[in-house]
Protein backbone atom coordinates (compact mmCIF):
# COMPACT_ATOMS: atom_id res chain seq x y z
CA UNK A 1 0.00 0.00 0.00
CA UNK A 2 1.84 3.15 -1.05
CA UNK A 3 -0.34 6.61 -0.84
CA UNK A 4 0.08 8.73 -3.59
CA UNK A 5 0.20 12.17 -2.75
CA UNK A 6 1.21 14.09 -5.89
CA UNK A 7 -0.25 12.95 -9.58
CA UNK A 8 0.42 14.53 -12.42
CA UNK A 9 -1.60 14.35 -15.16
CA UNK A 10 -0.50 13.81 -18.71
CA UNK A 11 -3.41 14.98 -20.93
CA UNK A 12 -4.97 18.31 -21.74
CA UNK A 13 -8.66 19.15 -21.80
CA UNK A 14 -11.97 18.13 -20.25
CA UNK A 15 -10.43 15.26 -18.81
CA UNK A 16 -7.41 16.72 -17.70
CA UNK A 17 -10.06 18.89 -15.77
CA UNK A 18 -12.33 16.45 -14.71
CA UNK A 19 -8.65 14.15 -13.15
CA UNK A 20 -7.83 17.71 -11.75
CA UNK A 21 -11.02 18.02 -9.65
CA UNK A 22 -10.73 14.18 -8.73
CA UNK A 23 -7.21 14.15 -7.11
CA UNK A 24 -7.94 17.60 -5.37
CA UNK A 25 -11.14 15.96 -3.65
CA UNK A 26 -8.77 13.63 -2.49
CA UNK A 27 -6.64 15.56 -0.73
CA UNK A 28 -3.92 14.81 -3.21
CA UNK A 29 -2.19 17.31 -5.51
CA UNK A 30 -2.66 17.63 -8.68
CA UNK A 31 0.54 18.60 -10.73
CA UNK A 32 -0.33 19.70 -14.94
CA UNK A 33 1.84 19.69 -17.81
CA UNK A 34 0.64 21.69 -20.87
CA UNK A 35 1.86 23.02 -24.34
CA UNK A 36 1.83 26.83 -24.75
CA UNK A 37 -1.45 26.30 -26.98
CA UNK A 38 -3.13 25.45 -23.84
CA UNK A 39 -1.25 28.53 -21.62
CA UNK A 40 -5.22 29.93 -20.78
CA UNK A 41 -6.81 26.60 -19.79
CA UNK A 42 -8.56 25.79 -16.63
CA UNK A 43 -6.72 22.91 -15.50
CA UNK A 44 -3.42 25.16 -15.71
CA UNK A 45 -5.21 27.64 -13.49
CA UNK A 46 -6.41 25.10 -11.34
CA UNK A 47 -3.40 22.82 -10.69
CA UNK A 48 -1.19 22.93 -7.53
CA UNK A 49 1.95 23.16 -10.42
CA UNK A 50 1.76 23.49 -13.49
CA UNK A 51 4.59 22.62 -16.02
CA UNK A 52 4.71 23.79 -19.91
CA UNK A 53 6.37 20.96 -21.49
CA UNK A 54 6.73 22.12 -25.30
CA UNK A 55 5.13 23.54 -28.50
CA UNK A 56 1.46 23.13 -29.60
CA UNK A 57 2.38 19.97 -31.46
CA UNK A 58 1.44 17.12 -29.72
CA UNK A 59 4.97 15.37 -30.13
CA UNK A 60 6.79 18.05 -28.44
CA UNK A 61 4.37 18.20 -25.57
CA UNK A 62 1.43 15.58 -24.61
CA UNK A 63 3.63 13.06 -26.42
CA UNK A 64 7.37 14.13 -25.34
CA UNK A 65 8.16 11.23 -22.91
CA UNK A 66 11.66 12.78 -21.53
CA UNK A 67 9.36 16.04 -20.73
CA UNK A 68 7.02 14.47 -18.69
CA UNK A 69 9.17 12.44 -16.84
CA UNK A 70 11.33 15.21 -16.14
CA UNK A 71 7.87 17.79 -15.11
CA UNK A 72 7.33 14.52 -12.72
CA UNK A 73 10.76 14.84 -11.09
CA UNK A 74 11.22 18.75 -10.50
CA UNK A 75 7.89 18.05 -9.46
CA UNK A 76 8.23 14.87 -7.31
CA UNK A 77 4.96 13.75 -8.32
CA UNK A 78 4.59 9.94 -7.81
CA UNK A 79 2.08 8.68 -10.37
CA UNK A 80 0.53 9.99 -13.56
CA UNK A 81 -2.84 9.56 -14.99
CA UNK A 82 -2.63 9.39 -18.64
CA UNK A 83 -6.19 9.81 -19.62
CA UNK A 84 -7.00 8.76 -22.87
CA UNK A 85 -6.06 9.14 -26.20
CA UNK A 86 -1.90 10.83 -25.86
CA UNK A 87 0.19 8.37 -24.27
CA UNK A 88 -2.60 6.09 -22.35
CA UNK A 89 -2.07 2.98 -24.27
CA UNK A 90 1.72 3.55 -24.85
CA UNK A 91 3.19 0.35 -23.61
CA UNK A 92 6.71 2.27 -23.76
CA UNK A 93 6.22 5.09 -21.76
CA UNK A 94 4.17 2.63 -18.71
CA UNK A 95 8.31 0.55 -18.87
CA UNK A 96 10.03 3.97 -18.73
CA UNK A 97 7.42 4.96 -16.01
CA UNK A 98 8.13 2.17 -13.62
CA UNK A 99 11.70 2.35 -14.76
CA UNK A 100 11.77 5.99 -12.61
CA UNK A 101 9.97 4.73 -9.98
CA UNK A 102 6.45 6.74 -11.31
CA UNK A 103 3.04 5.19 -10.54
CA UNK A 104 1.35 4.70 -13.82
CA UNK A 105 -2.12 4.97 -13.18
CA UNK A 106 -3.54 2.31 -15.12
CA UNK A 107 -2.85 -1.47 -16.16
CA UNK A 108 0.13 -3.63 -16.24
CA UNK A 109 2.05 -3.22 -19.27
CA UNK A 110 1.66 -6.86 -20.04
CA UNK A 111 -2.46 -6.15 -20.80
CA UNK A 112 -1.48 -3.73 -22.30
CA UNK A 113 -0.09 -5.70 -24.71
CA UNK A 114 -1.48 -8.51 -25.24
CA UNK A 115 -4.89 -6.38 -25.47
CA UNK A 116 -2.97 -3.96 -28.31
CA UNK A 117 -2.79 -6.73 -30.42
CA UNK A 118 -6.22 -7.39 -31.47
CA UNK A 119 -6.43 -10.69 -33.07
CA UNK A 120 -4.17 -12.25 -30.36
CA UNK A 121 -6.83 -10.52 -27.78
CA UNK A 122 -9.18 -12.32 -29.15
CA UNK A 123 -7.38 -15.53 -29.23
CA UNK A 124 -7.27 -15.59 -25.75
CA UNK A 125 -10.52 -14.73 -25.07
CA UNK A 126 -11.81 -17.43 -26.79
CA UNK A 127 -9.43 -19.71 -25.26
CA UNK A 128 -11.30 -18.41 -21.50
CA UNK A 129 -15.08 -19.03 -23.28
CA UNK A 130 -15.68 -16.17 -23.99
CA UNK A 131 -17.92 -15.62 -27.06
CA UNK A 132 -16.25 -13.72 -30.09
CA UNK A 133 -17.43 -13.38 -33.94
CA UNK A 134 -16.40 -16.41 -36.28
CA UNK A 135 -13.37 -16.23 -38.07
CA UNK A 136 -9.85 -17.07 -38.27
CA UNK A 137 -8.21 -18.08 -35.22
CA UNK A 138 -5.38 -15.49 -34.69
CA UNK A 139 -3.53 -13.59 -37.75
CA UNK A 140 -4.12 -15.27 -41.07
CA UNK A 141 -0.87 -15.76 -43.39
CA UNK A 142 -2.08 -14.86 -46.62
CA UNK A 143 -4.65 -14.08 -49.27
CA UNK A 144 -4.95 -17.37 -50.20
CA UNK A 145 -5.46 -18.55 -46.68
CA UNK A 146 -8.28 -15.81 -46.21
CA UNK A 147 -10.08 -17.10 -49.42
CA UNK A 148 -9.97 -20.12 -47.92
CA UNK A 149 -11.33 -19.11 -44.80
CA UNK A 150 -13.88 -16.91 -46.10
CA UNK A 151 -15.50 -19.63 -48.12
CA UNK A 152 -15.62 -21.83 -45.09
CA UNK A 153 -17.66 -18.99 -42.94
CA UNK A 154 -19.16 -17.43 -45.82
CA UNK A 155 -19.77 -13.73 -47.20
CA UNK A 156 -19.88 -10.75 -46.21
CA UNK A 157 -16.65 -11.11 -44.24
CA UNK A 158 -14.67 -8.77 -42.44
CA UNK A 159 -10.49 -8.52 -42.98
CA UNK A 160 -9.24 -5.78 -39.78
CA UNK A 161 -5.64 -5.18 -38.62
CA UNK A 162 -4.26 -6.69 -35.52
CA UNK A 163 -2.70 -3.24 -34.84
CA UNK A 164 -6.12 -1.27 -35.63
CA UNK A 165 -8.30 1.18 -33.89
CA UNK A 166 -10.53 3.74 -35.32
CA UNK A 167 -11.99 1.69 -38.20
CA UNK A 168 -8.22 1.88 -40.37
CA UNK A 169 -7.31 -0.76 -41.99
CA UNK A 170 -10.51 -2.32 -41.99
CA UNK A 171 -12.19 -3.76 -45.17
CA UNK A 172 -15.82 -5.57 -45.37
CA UNK A 173 -15.99 -8.17 -48.44
CA UNK A 174 -18.91 -8.81 -50.06
CA UNK A 175 -17.99 -11.62 -52.78
CA UNK A 176 -14.94 -13.24 -53.66
CA UNK A 177 -14.05 -11.05 -56.75
CA UNK A 178 -13.18 -8.13 -54.12
CA UNK A 179 -11.20 -10.18 -51.59
CA UNK A 180 -7.42 -9.75 -52.82
CA UNK A 181 -7.86 -6.41 -54.14
CA UNK A 182 -9.66 -5.62 -50.30
CA UNK A 183 -6.96 -7.58 -48.71
CA UNK A 184 -4.10 -5.84 -49.87
CA UNK A 185 -5.48 -2.21 -49.56
CA UNK A 186 -6.54 -3.35 -45.54
CA UNK A 187 -2.84 -4.42 -45.52
CA UNK A 188 -1.19 -1.20 -47.10
CA UNK A 189 -3.02 0.96 -45.07
CA UNK A 190 -2.32 -0.83 -41.79
CA UNK A 191 1.38 -0.55 -42.98
CA UNK A 192 1.08 3.18 -43.13
CA UNK A 193 -0.99 3.58 -40.67
CA UNK A 194 0.77 1.11 -37.89
CA UNK A 195 4.09 -0.48 -39.09
CA UNK A 196 2.28 -3.90 -38.90
CA UNK A 197 0.15 -5.26 -41.36
CA UNK A 198 -0.88 -8.29 -39.32
CA UNK A 199 -4.43 -9.31 -40.62
CA UNK A 200 -7.29 -11.46 -39.08
CA UNK A 201 -10.61 -12.46 -40.85
CA UNK A 202 -13.98 -12.41 -38.73
CA UNK A 203 -17.53 -13.31 -40.20
CA UNK A 204 -19.30 -9.48 -40.75
CA UNK A 205 -22.22 -8.68 -38.74
CA UNK A 206 -24.59 -6.87 -40.84
CA UNK A 207 -26.03 -4.09 -38.20
CA UNK A 208 -24.76 -4.37 -34.92
CA UNK A 209 -25.27 -2.29 -31.96
CA UNK A 210 -22.08 -1.62 -30.21
CA UNK A 211 -22.18 -2.41 -26.90
CA UNK A 212 -19.50 -2.32 -24.41
CA UNK A 213 -18.73 -3.15 -20.08
CA UNK A 214 -16.80 -0.84 -18.14
CA UNK A 215 -14.54 -3.36 -15.90
CA UNK A 216 -12.36 -2.14 -13.10
CA UNK A 217 -9.91 -4.68 -11.26
CA UNK A 218 -7.94 -4.24 -7.74
CA UNK A 219 -4.25 -6.12 -7.43
CA UNK A 220 -5.90 -8.55 -5.01
CA UNK A 221 -8.41 -10.42 -7.64
CA UNK A 222 -11.40 -8.56 -7.26
CA UNK A 223 -13.14 -7.41 -10.53
CA UNK A 224 -16.46 -5.20 -10.57
CA UNK A 225 -18.60 -4.58 -13.44
CA UNK A 226 -20.37 -0.70 -13.75
CA UNK A 227 -22.63 -1.71 -16.17
CA UNK A 228 -23.11 -1.42 -19.92
CA UNK A 229 -22.57 1.43 -22.42
CA UNK A 230 -24.58 1.68 -26.08
CA UNK A 231 -22.30 3.55 -27.97
CA UNK A 232 -23.54 2.64 -31.43
CA UNK A 233 -24.84 6.32 -32.65
CA UNK A 234 -21.22 7.49 -34.04
CA UNK A 235 -19.90 8.74 -37.42
CA UNK A 236 -17.21 7.59 -38.79
CA UNK A 237 -16.40 5.72 -35.76
CA UNK A 238 -16.30 8.65 -33.71
CA UNK A 239 -18.78 8.30 -30.93
CA UNK A 240 -21.27 11.04 -31.10
CA UNK A 241 -23.75 10.10 -28.62
CA UNK A 242 -23.82 6.95 -25.39
CA UNK A 243 -26.40 5.85 -23.51
CA UNK A 244 -26.48 3.46 -20.17
CA UNK A 245 -28.29 0.70 -19.90
CA UNK A 246 -28.09 -0.42 -23.57
CA UNK A 247 -32.10 -0.89 -22.93
CA UNK A 248 -32.19 -3.12 -25.93
CA UNK A 249 -30.74 -6.47 -24.44
CA UNK A 250 -33.03 -8.22 -21.90
CA UNK A 251 -32.69 -8.58 -18.53
CA UNK A 252 -31.38 -12.28 -19.44
CA UNK A 253 -28.99 -11.23 -21.75
CA UNK A 254 -27.57 -8.25 -19.99
CA UNK A 255 -26.98 -10.14 -17.15
CA UNK A 256 -25.09 -12.59 -19.43
CA UNK A 257 -23.35 -10.03 -21.06
CA UNK A 258 -22.04 -8.31 -17.74
CA UNK A 259 -20.91 -11.89 -16.31
CA UNK A 260 -18.74 -12.43 -19.23
CA UNK A 261 -17.14 -9.07 -18.86
CA UNK A 262 -15.99 -9.85 -15.78
CA UNK A 263 -14.86 -13.29 -16.48
CA UNK A 264 -12.90 -11.76 -19.41
CA UNK A 265 -11.38 -9.29 -16.81
CA UNK A 266 -10.43 -12.29 -14.11
CA UNK A 267 -9.29 -14.35 -16.96
CA UNK A 268 -6.22 -12.03 -17.86
CA UNK A 269 -5.86 -10.83 -14.49
CA UNK A 270 -6.71 -7.40 -15.44
CA UNK A 271 -5.64 -4.59 -12.58
CA UNK A 272 -7.45 -1.28 -13.25
CA UNK A 273 -10.64 0.86 -15.36
CA UNK A 274 -10.74 -1.32 -19.11
CA UNK A 275 -13.76 -1.53 -21.10
CA UNK A 276 -14.69 -4.77 -23.17
CA UNK A 277 -16.44 -3.87 -26.50
CA UNK A 278 -18.57 -6.29 -28.05
CA UNK A 279 -20.98 -6.53 -31.17
CA UNK A 280 -24.27 -7.18 -30.33
CA UNK A 281 -26.60 -8.92 -32.90
CA UNK A 282 -30.62 -8.12 -32.29
CA UNK A 283 -31.86 -10.43 -34.65
CA UNK A 284 -30.87 -13.28 -32.57
CA UNK A 285 -29.80 -11.68 -29.35
CA UNK A 286 -25.93 -12.65 -29.41
CA UNK A 287 -23.15 -10.58 -28.46
CA UNK A 288 -19.55 -11.53 -29.80
CA UNK A 289 -16.01 -9.54 -27.89
CA UNK A 290 -14.00 -8.32 -30.30
CA UNK A 291 -11.50 -5.40 -28.71
CA UNK A 292 -10.82 -4.24 -25.30
CA UNK A 293 -9.72 -0.75 -24.61
CA UNK A 294 -7.04 -0.41 -21.61
CA UNK A 295 -7.80 3.13 -20.54
CA UNK A 296 -10.58 5.26 -19.13
CA UNK A 297 -12.84 5.65 -22.11
CA UNK A 298 -14.47 9.66 -23.17
CA UNK A 299 -17.90 7.85 -22.07
CA UNK A 300 -17.29 6.39 -18.34
CA UNK A 301 -19.07 9.35 -17.62
CA UNK A 302 -22.46 7.70 -18.18
CA UNK A 303 -21.44 4.56 -16.08
CA UNK A 304 -20.58 6.98 -13.43
CA UNK A 305 -23.99 8.92 -12.97
CA UNK A 306 -25.76 5.53 -13.06
CA UNK A 307 -23.60 3.26 -10.36
CA UNK A 308 -22.92 6.40 -8.18
CA UNK A 309 -18.92 5.90 -8.60
CA UNK A 310 -16.14 8.17 -9.26
CA UNK A 311 -14.15 5.91 -11.61
CA UNK A 312 -11.06 8.17 -11.43
CA UNK A 313 -10.69 8.28 -8.13
CA UNK A 314 -11.35 4.08 -7.99
CA UNK A 315 -8.27 3.96 -10.44
CA UNK A 316 -6.42 5.86 -7.87
CA UNK A 317 -7.38 3.83 -4.81
CA UNK A 318 -6.53 0.71 -6.99
CA UNK A 319 -3.05 2.08 -8.04
CA UNK A 320 -2.39 3.29 -4.15
CA UNK A 321 -3.40 -1.16 -3.86
CA UNK A 322 -6.55 -0.04 -1.90
CA UNK A 323 -9.28 -2.77 -2.51
CA UNK A 324 -12.30 -2.37 -4.58
CA UNK A 325 -15.86 -1.96 -2.86
CA UNK A 326 -18.06 -5.41 -3.51
CA UNK A 327 -20.66 -5.50 -6.68
CA UNK A 328 -23.51 -5.92 -4.01
CA UNK A 329 -22.40 -2.22 -2.97
CA UNK A 330 -23.09 -0.83 -6.23
CA UNK A 331 -26.63 -0.19 -6.91
CA UNK A 332 -27.22 0.94 -10.55
CA UNK A 333 -29.88 3.29 -11.03
CA UNK A 334 -32.04 5.12 -14.04
CA UNK A 335 -30.55 6.02 -17.28
CA UNK A 336 -27.55 7.98 -18.44
CA UNK A 337 -26.86 10.14 -21.54
CA UNK A 338 -23.73 11.55 -22.77
CA UNK A 339 -23.61 13.80 -25.85
CA UNK A 340 -20.59 14.69 -27.31
CA UNK A 341 -20.20 18.45 -28.10
CA UNK A 342 -17.60 19.20 -30.64
CA UNK A 343 -15.98 22.28 -31.99
CA UNK A 344 -17.38 21.00 -35.51
CA UNK A 345 -20.26 22.27 -38.18
CA UNK A 346 -23.35 20.23 -36.94
CA UNK A 347 -23.95 19.52 -40.35
CA UNK A 348 -20.68 18.37 -41.91
CA UNK A 349 -18.54 17.67 -39.28
CA UNK A 350 -15.93 19.96 -40.67
CA UNK A 351 -13.68 21.17 -37.36
CA UNK A 352 -13.97 24.65 -36.51
CA UNK A 353 -11.47 25.91 -34.05
CA UNK A 354 -11.84 29.63 -32.87
CA UNK A 355 -12.47 31.65 -29.90
CA UNK A 356 -15.25 31.23 -27.94
CA UNK A 357 -17.47 34.32 -27.44
CA UNK A 358 -20.00 33.49 -25.28
CA UNK A 359 -20.35 30.17 -23.25
CA UNK A 360 -23.42 29.51 -20.94
CA UNK A 361 -23.21 25.97 -19.50
CA UNK A 362 -26.98 24.20 -18.23
CA UNK A 363 -26.53 22.82 -15.03
CA UNK A 364 -29.88 21.68 -12.79
CA UNK A 365 -30.14 18.28 -10.90
CA UNK A 366 -28.47 15.26 -12.83
CA UNK A 367 -27.07 17.52 -16.05
CA UNK A 368 -23.42 17.48 -16.17
CA UNK A 369 -21.29 19.52 -18.09
CA UNK A 370 -17.77 18.06 -18.54
CA UNK A 371 -15.73 20.89 -20.01
CA UNK A 372 -12.63 22.72 -20.02
CA UNK A 373 -14.04 25.86 -21.59
CA UNK A 374 -14.65 29.26 -20.74
CA UNK A 375 -16.09 32.60 -22.34
CA UNK A 376 -13.15 33.86 -23.96
CA UNK A 377 -11.15 30.69 -24.71
CA UNK A 378 -9.50 29.99 -27.97
CA UNK A 379 -10.16 26.11 -28.97
CA UNK A 380 -6.42 25.11 -30.46
CA UNK A 381 -6.69 23.74 -33.86
CA UNK A 382 -3.58 21.30 -32.99
CA UNK A 383 -6.15 19.28 -30.69
CA UNK A 384 -9.23 16.88 -31.15
CA UNK A 385 -12.33 19.22 -31.41
CA UNK A 386 -13.87 18.23 -28.61
CA UNK A 387 -15.06 20.82 -26.74
CA UNK A 388 -17.31 19.23 -23.67
CA UNK A 389 -19.42 16.11 -22.34
CA UNK A 390 -22.79 17.00 -21.57
CA UNK A 391 -24.46 14.34 -19.36
CA UNK A 392 -27.65 13.64 -18.14
CA UNK A 393 -29.48 11.10 -15.18
CA UNK A 394 -32.65 10.30 -15.05
CA UNK A 395 -35.31 7.64 -13.96
CA UNK A 396 -35.71 6.24 -17.33
CA UNK A 397 -34.54 6.76 -20.93
CA UNK A 398 -37.37 8.87 -22.11
CA UNK A 399 -37.15 11.26 -19.01
CA UNK A 400 -33.28 11.41 -19.99
CA UNK A 401 -33.83 12.03 -23.35
CA UNK A 402 -36.47 15.44 -22.18
CA UNK A 403 -33.99 16.15 -19.92
CA UNK A 404 -31.04 16.40 -22.41
CA UNK A 405 -33.20 18.37 -24.56
CA UNK A 406 -33.65 20.92 -22.07
CA UNK A 407 -30.02 20.83 -21.31
CA UNK A 408 -29.20 21.37 -25.30
CA UNK A 409 -31.35 24.41 -25.13
CA UNK A 410 -29.81 25.68 -22.12
CA UNK A 411 -25.99 25.30 -23.51
CA UNK A 412 -24.88 28.46 -25.25
CA UNK A 413 -21.58 28.26 -27.48
CA UNK A 414 -21.18 31.71 -29.51
CA UNK A 415 -18.17 32.47 -31.98
CA UNK A 416 -17.43 29.32 -33.19
CA UNK A 417 -19.80 26.18 -35.00
CA UNK A 418 -20.71 23.48 -32.16
CA UNK A 419 -22.41 20.69 -32.97
CA UNK A 420 -24.83 21.05 -30.09
CA UNK A 421 -27.41 21.35 -32.90
CA UNK A 422 -27.31 17.93 -34.52
CA UNK A 423 -27.57 16.39 -31.33
CA UNK A 424 -31.45 19.16 -30.68
CA UNK A 425 -32.08 17.02 -33.53
CA UNK A 426 -30.98 13.49 -32.52
CA UNK A 427 -32.83 14.27 -29.50
CA UNK A 428 -35.55 14.80 -31.88
CA UNK A 429 -35.09 12.13 -34.28
CA UNK A 430 -38.30 9.66 -33.67
CA UNK A 431 -35.92 6.36 -34.98
CA UNK A 432 -33.39 8.14 -31.46
CA UNK A 433 -36.41 7.48 -29.17
CA UNK A 434 -37.61 4.31 -30.29
CA UNK A 435 -34.10 3.14 -29.77
CA UNK A 436 -34.46 2.00 -33.77
CA UNK A 437 -30.57 2.45 -34.64
CA UNK A 438 -27.26 0.65 -35.17
CA UNK A 439 -23.97 1.25 -36.18
CA UNK A 440 -24.40 2.45 -39.66
CA UNK A 441 -27.43 4.94 -38.98
CA UNK A 442 -25.46 7.99 -39.86
CA UNK A 443 -24.38 6.89 -42.81
CA UNK A 444 -27.39 6.11 -44.16
CA UNK A 445 -29.25 9.38 -42.72
C1 LIG B 1 -17.16 -5.38 -37.04
C2 LIG B 1 -18.38 -5.01 -37.64
C3 LIG B 1 -19.18 -6.02 -38.12
N1 LIG B 1 -18.77 -7.32 -38.04
N2 LIG B 1 -16.82 -6.67 -36.97
C4 LIG B 1 -15.47 -0.96 -36.42
C5 LIG B 1 -14.35 -0.47 -35.57
C6 LIG B 1 -13.77 -1.66 -34.90
N3 LIG B 1 -13.54 -1.36 -33.52
C7 LIG B 1 -14.73 -2.77 -35.10
N4 LIG B 1 -15.70 -2.31 -36.06
C8 LIG B 1 -16.62 -3.14 -36.58
N5 LIG B 1 -16.33 -4.47 -36.51
C9 LIG B 1 -17.61 -7.61 -37.48
N6 LIG B 1 -17.23 -8.88 -37.40
C10 LIG B 1 -18.71 -3.66 -37.67
C11 LIG B 1 -17.83 -2.72 -37.15
C12 LIG B 1 -18.26 -1.36 -37.21
C13 LIG B 1 -18.52 -0.64 -36.05
C14 LIG B 1 -18.33 -1.21 -34.80
C15 LIG B 1 -18.56 -0.50 -33.66
C16 LIG B 1 -19.03 0.81 -33.76
C17 LIG B 1 -19.20 1.39 -34.97
C18 LIG B 1 -18.95 0.67 -36.15
C19 LIG B 1 -19.15 1.28 -37.38
C20 LIG B 1 -18.89 0.58 -38.52
C21 LIG B 1 -18.43 -0.74 -38.43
Amino acid sequence: MKELNKILIANRGEIALRALRTIQEMGKKAIVVHSTADQDALYVKYADAAICIGGPRSTDSYLNIPAIITACELTEADAIFPGYGFLSENQNFVEICAKHGIKFIGPSVEAMTLMSDKSKAKQVMMRAGIPVVPGSDGAIADVEAARKLAKEIGYPVIIKAAAGGGGRGMRVVEREEDLEKLFWSAESEAMSAFGDGTMYMEKYITNPRHIEVQVIGDEHGNVLHVGERDCSMQRRHQKLIEESPAVILDEETRAKLLETAVRATKAIGYVSAGTFEFLYDSKDKNFYFIEMNTRLQVEHTISEMRSGLDLIEQMIRVAEGHKLPSQDEIKFSGHAIECRITAEDPKSFMPNPGKITRYIAPGGRNVRMDSHVYEGYSVPAFYDSMIGKLIVHDKDRLRAISKMKIALSQLVIGGIKSTRDFHIAMMNNPDFINNDYDTNYLSKH
